[in-house]
Formats: C-alpha cells, structure tokens, sequence
C-alpha cells in the first residue's frame, strides 16, 4: 500500500478553498484519489434518506453498473449502521477475519474483501452519510495511517457537503421569502412621470417596484434573489400586473412604462399580462444587468409583443451591459439614457458628447429618447439642447403613489392650461 508521504494532494485541497470551484467536483476528486492511493476498485460518498443509503458520488470505473450517482440500497443490507455503532471498525483489511461482515449476505453476493468507510456528519453533528471505498480482493497491508489519508479526505468531503446544505437551506429560506412577498403582495408601486421635454406636457409614467421590508432593501436586489431561486419571471409579473393597473386611472394619452428582464420577455409570459390592457398604452422597458442567454428567443417574444402594439424601450443604454450592439440589436422604439450618463451632463464634454452621438443614433434608427435621471433644471436645459424629447427625473417629478402621480398630471395639466 502507498505511504502516505506519496500523497499529492495538495493541489485538490488548494483547488478545494478556491473561490467558485464546484464542491461536486471536489468531492469527485477526493473519492477518485482515495479509491487509487488505496487499491480500491470502488470509491463513493452516500447520504441517508430515511432506511435508505443513497449514492451522492461514485468513483467506480467498471463498476457503473453496481454503484450508481442517485441509486440505493437498504441500509440493513450494508455495513453503514454497524459502523456507526462500533460494531464495525472503519477500516477492514479483510472481510474474512471479521464474524459480522461474514454473516452479512452482501459481504458474499458483490464479494466485498476490503472496506475503508468513515462517516460523514452535518455541521450539527448528525451522521448524513459516508464516505466509503472497497475492494472485492482482500488488502491486508492497509494500515491505520492509511485510514488517516482516507479520514482527510472524508474531512475535506464533509466541509463540501455541509457548504452545499448551506446553500440549499439559504436557497430555501430566500424562496419561501420571495413567495410570501408575491402572494401577500408585500411592495408597493410607484410612479415616475417621463414628460415632453418641450412642452413639459406629461407623456407617461414609470412604474417602479419599492418591497416593504425592514430593513428596506433596493428592489434590484429582490429581483437578484428571486433569480436565483428561478422565481425572477414570476415576481417581476406579479409587479407588472399591479403597475398596469393605473392605466384604468391615468388618462387614455397617457401611457405607462413596465421594466422586465431579457428572461422574463424571453419566458412568453408578458403577452398574456398585457393581453387585457390597450398595447399603445404599454411600454416595456428591458433592463439587461446579466448577459442575454439566447437573442433569438428574446427577440421572438418581443416581436410578438411589438406587433400586438407595445412600445419597447431600452432601459439603462450607456450603462454596464446596454451597449450599442444590444441596442442594435433589439431595435428599440425608446432608448433611455442611464443616469450615469445624464448626472452633470450640463458640466462634462465626454458625457454631453456621448449624449450627442445617442442622440443622433437614435434618430438613425427612429427611436425615441428619454432621458433619465434628470435632477438639476442645468441638465434639463443641456439634454434639451442635444435634441432629447422625453425626460425623467428627480427635477421634474420623484416616484410616487399612484394618487401623487394622478394629483402632478392634473396639476401639470392645469399649469399648461392656465
Ligand atoms: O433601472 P431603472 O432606470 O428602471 O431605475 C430607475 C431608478 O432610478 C428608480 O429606482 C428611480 O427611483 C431612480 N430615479 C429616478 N429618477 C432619479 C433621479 O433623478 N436621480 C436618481 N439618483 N435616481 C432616480
Ligand atoms: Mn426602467
């Protein structure tokens, strides 16, 4: 048997504490050195569900058939509880010099000659599984610092096991969080109005999601959190459908603008949620904070959308990931030019200059711009002169409840009129 000064597996325990890497593959490898440094033909980790012995990881070339990652076997046919117990030690050179294993059927019918096995406990001390290897010749040279090699590597196993329940329990936690949020409807919408910049006439409202939380959160990242639990479609609906709801209170002229991720669009759902509502009275503002996994479907669904009659805008552009080649692509009816690129406009020659060329581009591929962010009337008064039709902005008016945003059009409405 190989001493253990022959170990190398320092790189696997290095690769084991770096960042990002998969605890699957650790595991994988762990099992595979174990089953090579000690002349093992089959290596696995198992988890026990309820009687059950449930194989998690298998090393075993030639022995697929036998051990299998997702098969099972009854805990009362396998060694595991005698060795919980002490009725059997963790390493057994040879089967046949040990009574119980003999009186064991399995023992005979694989034949099993050789066992290494030590446990593997959850973070609160409870036994979930084991880390095993085996052989169907007998190794009587296996010694006590060849069950050390095996317990570190069952070890390093054991830390990946219980990182992968910690992460499902938080994963849980955040899914039945996100659920309560969208059954009991617990956030609010608000509205932000986007005017003619011209006129200052009142041409829409964006609706924006604040989740009432303690303490408060922003709402990008509940919509982060939902993702990762795949209920990012379902919650962004669940917004979208109470923010449509001010159109039966806005005037007919008045349009209301929705936000949704590629995901979502690419999910089909949204022509249903807007299947109700007047389309020329719907915007779809497409935020893209994460690459787009597949243009084609996107592009698809938002073909069908257009054609029923819905605006399309492209959220954020000159921010992050809505770079030009995504504009191009998507070809949308609205840009909105991000915050980051509006905030002191009226002051930096890189920004207006980048302002200007949108501008221009906007008028090459006939689509409309608003620009956001907007807090100062210096701002206001550069985006004007670069030609931008529609702002939005702390200056010209904050998000607020749908009542607020009622009482500013009417207010609006009667200053222009007066
Ligand atoms: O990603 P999107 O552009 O949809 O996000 C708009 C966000 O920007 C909202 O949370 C809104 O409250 C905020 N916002 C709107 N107008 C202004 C503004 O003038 N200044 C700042 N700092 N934020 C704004
Ligand atoms: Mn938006």
């Amino acid at each position: 048997m190989a001493e253990p000064s022959n170990i190398t597996g320092a790189s696997l325990l290095s690769a084991a504490g770096a960042p990002g890497v998969n605890a699957d593959e650790t595991i994988n490898a762990a099992l595979d050195f174990v089953r090579e440094h000690l002349n093992m033909e089959v290596a696995y980790l198992s988890e026990f569900v309820g009687d059950n012995l449930v194989f998690r990881a298998v090393s075993a070339p030639g022995f697929e058939e036998m051990v299998a990652v997702g098969g099972s076997m009854p805990l009362d046919q396998v060694y595991c509880r005698h060795i919980l117990a002490g009725r059997l030690p963790e390493l057994i050179p040879d089967t046949g010099a040990e009574p119980l294993c003999q009186s064991i059927p399995l023992t005979h019918a694989i034949p099993i000659k050789s066992h290494v096995s030590i446990p593997i406990r959850r973070s609160d001390g409870t036994p979930y599984g084991m880390f095993c290897c085996l052989s169907r010749t007998a190794q009587s040279d296996l010694n006590p610092r060849d069950l050390e090699v095996m317990r570190a590597f069952a070890n390093l196993s054991a830390d990946q096991v219980n990182e992968k329940l910690a992460v499902q329990i938080q994963r849980s936690e955040i899914f039945a969080t996100i659920q309560h949020v969208q059954e009991n409807q617990l956030f609010d919408i608000v509205y932000q109005p986007i005017m003619d910049a011209g006129s200052r006439r009142p041409k829409g409202f964006e609706a924006l999601c604040r989740f009432k939380s303690e303490p408060y959160r922003p709402p990008n990242l509940w919509f982060d959190d939902a993702k990762t639990v795949g209920l990012q479609a379902e919650l962004e609906i669940a917004v979208i459908e109470r923010a449509l709801a001010a159109l039966n209170d806005l005037p007919p002229e008045i349009y209301v603008s929705v936000n949704a991720s590629p995901d979502t669009v690419a999910s089909g759902a949204l022509s249903d949620v807007f299947a109700p509502w007047p389309s020329e009275r719907i915007v779809l503002e497409v935020t893209e904070h994460s690459m787009v996994s597949s243009y084609e479907t996107l592009l698809n669904n938002l073909d069908l959308l257009r054609f029923s009659g819905v605006r399309l805008a492209i959220d954020d552009a000159g921010a992050g990931y809505s770079g030009l080649q995504h504009i191009v692509k998507l070809r949308p009816d609205i840009i909105k030019l991000d915050i980051s690129l509006t905030s002191q406009i009226d002051t930096d020659v890189v920004r207006r200059s980048l302002g200007a060329a949108l501008v221009r581009f906007a008028r090459e591929i006939d689509a409309a711009i608003v620009a956001e962010g907007i807090e100062t009337g210096s701002e206001f008064d550069t985006l004007n002169e670069l030609g931008v039709p529609l702002a939005q902005g702390y200056y010209l008016g904050r998000p607020g409840s749908l009542d607020a945003a009622k009482a500013w059009f009417s207010h609006q409405t009667r200053q222009i009129r007066a």
